[in-house]
Order: structure tokens, then sequence, then C-alpha cells
């Protein structure tokens, strides 16, 4: 059986793949890393504490485990780095070029790194936005995205390391929370709803964004693992897309179960940010490279999200 490392296990796509590959691989052989302290269900043995900065330890990590695959979920995410642009792409780069270096010295199989749809900016079509096109970030979350896919596809080119990435839409999940991105409303507002308290949107109201429901985010994570070597066209990173909305369509259809919801929209430094991303993802490359398609649109994740949650919030009540 194949061993695997999460790097960034406790955030919250880390925490729901984690639980997905136990599932598929065994619990023993997926090893969680973070720089944090583990959540409960994932403080045990095979938990490691893992800066990935530091080199040295990552590759005794690596070594330990006799680890096959890699995935550095590690980052900061678009909000969040505008107020520490320095250290933003510290993380976000070394961190990149510190696992790429490992997975070349110590020929890891297959190596994962997400990128987002923050490499896109103000110049990029805004409407189905193609594979290949203008970039021009304009946040230092998309500057180092951008240049890490760059790096990612330059290390599959000149040293043959097997690295995979997506450009992640905004992921919506309530299992573990995101932290620091300009997505981050369409997580935050199903606990507001819930509540009955009212939600301020820091975006506004009709600010369209490309979406998507975490199972879905796994699913493709997983598959683009999957894939065949040869069927991987785009070393860079693939779009991806499930769905669209703004904030308004979210609030929409969270009062098509919860009729007294209430919004109101107060945008910040993040309504720029969210103004520079693209509106919908041309997603083709991914669907026809490994067969990508999404499950859930807006109504199907409404609705689970807030059965999940109900549910949850009876079982502690
Ligand atoms: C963010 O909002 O920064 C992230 C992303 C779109 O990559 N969720």
């Amino acid at each position: 059986m194949k061993k695997i490392l999460i790097i960034g296990a406790c955030g919250q796509l880390g925490y729901e793949l984690t639980a997905t590959l136990r599932q598929r691989y065994g619990h023993e052989n997926v090893i969680a890393s973070d720089i944090n302290a583990p959540k409960m269900d994932l403080a045990d043995d095979f938990f490691e504490h893992l800066d990935v900065l530091n080199k040295k330890s990552f590759g005794e990590i690596v070594d330990k485990h006799r680890i096959d695959e890699i995935y550095n979920l590690a980052a900061i995410l678009s909000a969040i780095g505008e107020k520490n642009p320095k250290f933003a792409w510290k993380l976000n780069m070394d961190g990149l070029i510190n696992s790429l270096d490992i997975a070349r010295e110590k020929k890891i199989n297959k190596i994962y790194w997400p990128s987002s749809i923050a490499t896109f900016g103000p110049d990029t079509p805004r409407d189905l936005t193609p594979q290949n096109t203008i970039m021009n970030p304009n946040t230092v979350y998309g500057i180092s995205k951008l240049a890490g896919e760059r790096w990612c596809e330059y290390y599959f080119l000149k040293y043959g390391v097997d690295v995979r990435s997506i450009r992640y839409p905004g992921l919506i999940g309530y299992k573990a929370m995101p932290g620091g991105g300009t997505t981050d409303y369409a997580v935050d507002i199903y606990f507001k709803a819930l509540a009955g308290q009212v939600f301020d949107c820091f975006l506004e109201k009709d600010t369209l964004l490309p979406m998507m429901y975490m199972p879905d985010a796994i699913k493709a994570t997983i598959d683009l693992m999957d894939a065949e070597k040869t069927n991987i066209s785009v070393r860079s990173s693939y779009n991806l897309a499930a769905m669209s909305f703004s904030p308004d369509d979210i609030a929409k259809s969270i009062r098509c179960h919860l009729p007294d919801f209430t919004i109101r929209y107060k945008p910040d430094f993040r309504q720029s940010i969210a103004d520079s991303w693209p509106n919908s993802i041309d997603d083709s490359a991914a669907r026809e490279d490994w067969g990508w398609q999404p499950e859930f649109n807006l109504e199907k994740m409404t609705r689970d999200i807030l059965d999940n949650l109900k549910k949850r919030s009876g079982q502690f009540s």
C-alpha cells in the first residue's frame, strides 16, 4: 500500500482530504501533518508536526514514514496574504520549492499542490475564463500561485517530477473552517443563517465568483492524482469549475429553507480582490483529460450543508 503525506491536514481542504484518503488507503498509510496542533481526531501516532519551511525536518518525516506521495496544501490565502505579503510569498513559494526538491531528491512518485482562480487578474477575460489566457494577478497570493504553477511545470519538464495541480474556485465546506480567503463568506453565511443571526457580507450583493462544494473538490483532487500520467496534458494547473454565484444568489438559496434569513452588505478591502477574479471558468481540459464532472450545484449544496449542520447541532444539543 502506498504511503501518503498530507501537509496542512488541519486546514479546510486538508482535513477532509485526509479523512477521505484514510478511508481509501487505511488510516496508517496517510500521515497527517500541520504546523498547528492537531484537531482532536487527528491527534495520534499518524500525525506529525511539520513546518513546510523547515526542509530538514520535512525530509526526515518523509524518510521516517517512507512516503510515496505528498499533498502540500500549506498556504496563506488571498485576504490574509494582503496583511503580510512578504511572509505569504515566503510560505507559499519556499514551501512549494521545498516540496518539489524533496520529491526530486527522494524520488517521490507523485506530488499534489493546489493553485487557485486567484492566478487570474483584472485583465483576464471574466466569463468562461480559458485555461491559457492573460493572467496578471494583483494579490500576493495570486502572484505566488502563478509563480508556483510555473515552478511545477518546470520541475516536471526539467526533472520529471510528477506534480499535479488544480486551480480551485472558492471552496465551501462545513467540516473545517477556511482561513483568510476572499470566498470565505460563502462558508460563514450558513453558520450565521442556522444560528438565526443577521449575516454581514464583506462582498457586494452581485459579486459573481466561481465556487465548489468540498465533496466535488475532494473527488477532483483524488481523480487527478489517480489519472494515468499520459492523460495529463497540463503540468501547470488545471482550471476547474462547478458553479458560480453571488452573495444574493446564496442568500436566496438559504431562504428556501430558512425564510427569515437576513443578509446586509458591508463590502471591505476583499471586494477589490473579488472584482479582479473571473465570473466563471472553462474547465474543458480537466473534463477531457481525466473525466471531471461536478455533482453539486448551489441548491444541492445548500440543502446538504443545512441538513448536515442541523444533524450535527442536534447531536450536541
Ligand atoms: C481565497 O479566497 O483566497 C481562496 C481561493 C479562491 O483560492 N478561497
